[in-house]
């Protein structure tokens, strides 16, 4: 046998599925799969059953820890080689393939380690995002580049073999990694054996470090196979899923130096021991002088520091030499143990790099004057700060606050806006531009926040401010903490999302459902405000068909006929960059306006997020894009029939109870790959599902049937996701936030 692969599995069975489906899709089969269970929980006998194909060997772990399960890994292991594959981590199709075409005789053959934050099919399809976009001048630019890099690193060593390529790979610092590791790379069993290289078994985290150190000191051959990619996953939800580097631990520092240590003992080799010194080092200024300047735990200060120094201290003045004056400077304070010495030197240092960084980018100098001005004043009584959408526009449950504080309780606050588009609000609201330094001023200020997503990263709550998250429709496809994977969203997403829904003092939920539903995903402790969306007010308004007129003029659509609004939601796959969504109409515009245009007008209304611009070119008279209007609640005011796809659009809309279609034509895709949804479109939503134009033209033409056929489903639905808004939402709101009423 070729190969043994060793998976020492913890716990995440999610992830080991991933992992286990990943080897039995290779396109190699020449492996044993040893798995080592170490402390496990959860129960697998399922997942044996399922990948039964892999004859996996099943070895209990009984002293725990990743080090000791690879150890008994090693032990274990028939194959010339040992190729060690993390739980959550996965290899692709043709990996172990061209690993394995590469084993000859050597000690060691090095693979290369590709950092993702996805599960494998959408890890492909970035990949094949990134190959179609590929500039090649530019990619055959990087290959020079690193090319010379290589060159560089090799002449600067007398020695001239097949090692120092092997030390230039292993110690290479990787974009999203720094980690020197045992992955990606096979070990000949026997060289393992022969030289009783083994994982220290009283490491929890950085075993990894001494034990690569020592195969490097030790083999005699390397090969180098860089096209053999192993894939390590990121854990984005550290919060409840934390891989072990996410892992809070007390003895994480000291485990580090031991590291350190070890690592030092297990070679006498000059340059081994020069890189390692250089790994020390980056950790120190990339780490450990900002936890020295900013942690709160005196550790840092203390204990840490003088263990550190020691360490420190025995790197060569050559080594040293090597880095600028000033970190050489910053490098000798902690080597002489000097704390004050060290923190002057690295405040001034990080002091400095910071204001490189902000007056490079000047347009962040409004976070400087957050931080350091507007924050350390008073917090504004009776100021309250809007905002939806990132202030795209004058909408939302946002508004509609507004405009009831306004009209109930004229002059008594001081409203401010944040809207970019140029909008301005009713009763002379004051606006100011997102990210300006105004906005800054009553982000720090005010003493009431009125946000429908989330503010920015850099906000930080102040204890009495008063944060109301409207939010920005009932959850239909899944969110935060209830997806699996995030695709759309930074991979950050959970961690920072954990961490700003504590600023949130109000959350507002639409009905019972969102109750239940926001509560969880959001993992939200503050108090829930169920009481009806404020965005919805409107559709109850006693004089709804005079404003509707009023809308329908100010849009400058015909008044005799009916209106259908075509309102989509976004795809999380098509995009151009950050928030910039793709979006192709699919909805044939042409054939509806040939068949039902006597009758009806269309409005075309595409998400916030999506930058493309519809073309309604020989659809004059007929289609009209309305995206840039500013609230759609009022486009629900003037529509007959809604046809929307995934978006929340429809938990509102039904307030109105008039007909709704629904165009899935990528449905399962949306809700496979992308999404997955909390209700069962099939089933639950209050019209038909339709997948092609032909299909959205027959429902049109036969909408009194659509709506008797549906009756009882909407009834349902109204019941179930309509049933706290009345009108009175906003007074609700209001009542309980600005005046500190609670309903009976
Ligand atoms: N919206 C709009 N026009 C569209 C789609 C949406 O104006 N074509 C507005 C609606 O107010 C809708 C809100 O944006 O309720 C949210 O849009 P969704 O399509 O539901 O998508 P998303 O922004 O991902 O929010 O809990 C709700 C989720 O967070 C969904």
């Amino acid at each position: 046998m070729l190969l043994s692969v060793v998976i020492p599995f913890y716990k995440y069975k999610n992830y080991l599925k991933e992992c286990l489906n990943s080897l039995l899709n290779s396109s190699f089969h020449d492996f044993e799969t040893i798995l080592v269970l170490d402390h496990n929980e959860e129960k697998i006998e399922d997942l044996l059953e399922e990948y039964k194909e892999l004859k996996i060997r099943v070895i209990e772990n009984r002293n725990h820890g990743v080090a000791s399960s690879r150890n008994l890994g090693i032990k274990y292991a028939n194959g010339d080689y040992v190729y060690f594959l993390d739980s959550d981590d996965y290899v692709l199709e043709d990996t172990l393939s061209i690993l394995s075409q590469a084993l000859s005789n050597e000690d060691i053959v090095y693979g290369q380690v590709n950092n993702t934050w996805n599960n494998m099919a959408n890890f492909l399809e970035k990949q094949n995002k990134k190959m179609e976009n590929l500039d090649e001048e530019e990619q055959e630019m990087k290959e020079m580049e690193s090319m010379q890099k290589i060159q560089d690193f090799l002449d600067s060593y007398p020695m001239k073999d097949t090692k120092l390529l092997a030390y230039y790979h292993m110690f290479k610092k990787k974009k999203g990694s720094n980690n020197i590791t045992v992955l990606s790379h096979a070990y000949r069993r026997q060289f393992l054996l022969e030289q009783e290289i083994r994982f220290d078994e009283t490491m929890k985290y950085y075993s990894d470090f001494p034990f690569v150190i020592e195969c490097l000191d030790k083999a005699s051959s390397f090969k180098p196979c860089l096209e053999a990619i192993y894939v390590k996953r990121r854990h984005n939800d550290p919060i409840n899923y934390p891989a072990l580097r996410q892992e809070e631990d007390e003895n994480r520092f000291y485990e580090r130096m031991k590291s350190y240590e070890r690592a030092h003992e297990k070679t006498d080799n000059p340059v081994l021991s020069v890189l390692i010194d250089r790994k020390i080092i980056n950790y120190y200024f990339r780490h450990f002088i900002r936890r020295l300047r900013r942690s709160e735990k005196p550790e840092w200060k203390n204990e840490y520091f003088h263990y550190f120094s020691k360490i420190m201290k025995q790197i060569p003045d050559k080594t040293v030499k090597e880095y600028s004056y000033e970190k050489q400077q910053m490098i000798k304070s902690i080597q002489e143990d000097n704390l004050d010495a060290t923190l002057k030197k690295v405040r001034l240092f990080l002091g400095k790099k910071k204001l490189k960084q902000m007056t490079k980018n000047k347009n962040t100098m409004y976070k400087l004057m957050y931080y350091h001005v507007y924050l350390k004043k008073p917090v504004l009584k009776n100021v309250v700060l809007f905002e939806t959408f990132n202030a795209k526009n004058y909408s939302d449950s946002p508004k509609y606050i507004y405009e009831y504080l306004e009209s109930h309780y004229p002059g008594q606050f001081e409203c401010v806006w944040a809207l970019n588009n140029g909008s301005k609000p009713k009763y002379g609201g004051k606006v100011v531009k997102r990210f300006s330094f105004e906005y800054a001023y009553y982000l720090a200020r005010a003493k009431y926040l009125v946000f429908n997503v989330r503010p920015p990263l850099w906000y930080r709550k102040r204890e009495d401010q008063i944060f109301l998250e409207t939010w920005h429709g009932t959850p239909l496809k899944r969110l935060v903490f209830d997806q699996e994977e995030v695709t759309a969203a930074s991979p950050k997403y959970k961690q920072q999302f954990y961490k700003q829904r504590k600023d949130w003092d109000y959350l507002i939920s639409a009905n019972d459902f969102s109750t239940e539903t926001l509560a969880r995903c959001f993992m939200y402790e503050g108090e829930m405000l169920a009481v009806g969306y404020p965005r919805n007010d409107i559709l109850y308004a006693e004089n709804k068909e005079e404003l509707a007129l009023e809308i329908k003029k100010k849009l400058n659509i015909p008044l005799d006929k009916k209106t259908i609004l075509y309102a989509p939601t976004w795809r999380d796959d098509e995009y151009y960059g950050k928030g910039q969504y793709k979006f192709e109409l699919q909805l044939d515009c042409k054939m509806l306006k040939e068949n039902i245009g006597d009758e009806y007008v269309l409005l075309l209304r595409t998400h916030q997020y999506i930058s493309d611009r519809l073309d309604t070119t020989g659809l004059e008279g007929f289609a009209y894009n309305v995206s840039q209007y500013d609230d759609i609640s009022e486009l629900y005011l003037i529509s007959d029939i809604c046809i929307t796809d995934y978006s929340s659009v429809f938990f509102d809309y039904a307030n109105l109870r008039r007909p709704i279609l629904f165009y899935t034509y990528d449905i399962e895709k949306y809700k496979n790959q992308l999404r997955g949804f909390y209700i069962d479109m099939m089933s639950e939503v209050p019209g038909p599902l339709l997948y092609t134009n032909e299909e959205v033209l027959e429902a049109i033409k036969n909408i009194d049937q659509i709506e008797e056929e549906y009756k009882e489903r909407y009834d349902q639905f109204y019941n179930r996701f309509c049933h706290l808004d009345d009108g009175n939402a906003s007074k609700r709101c209001v009542e309980r936030v600005f005046f500190n009423k609670k309903d009976e």
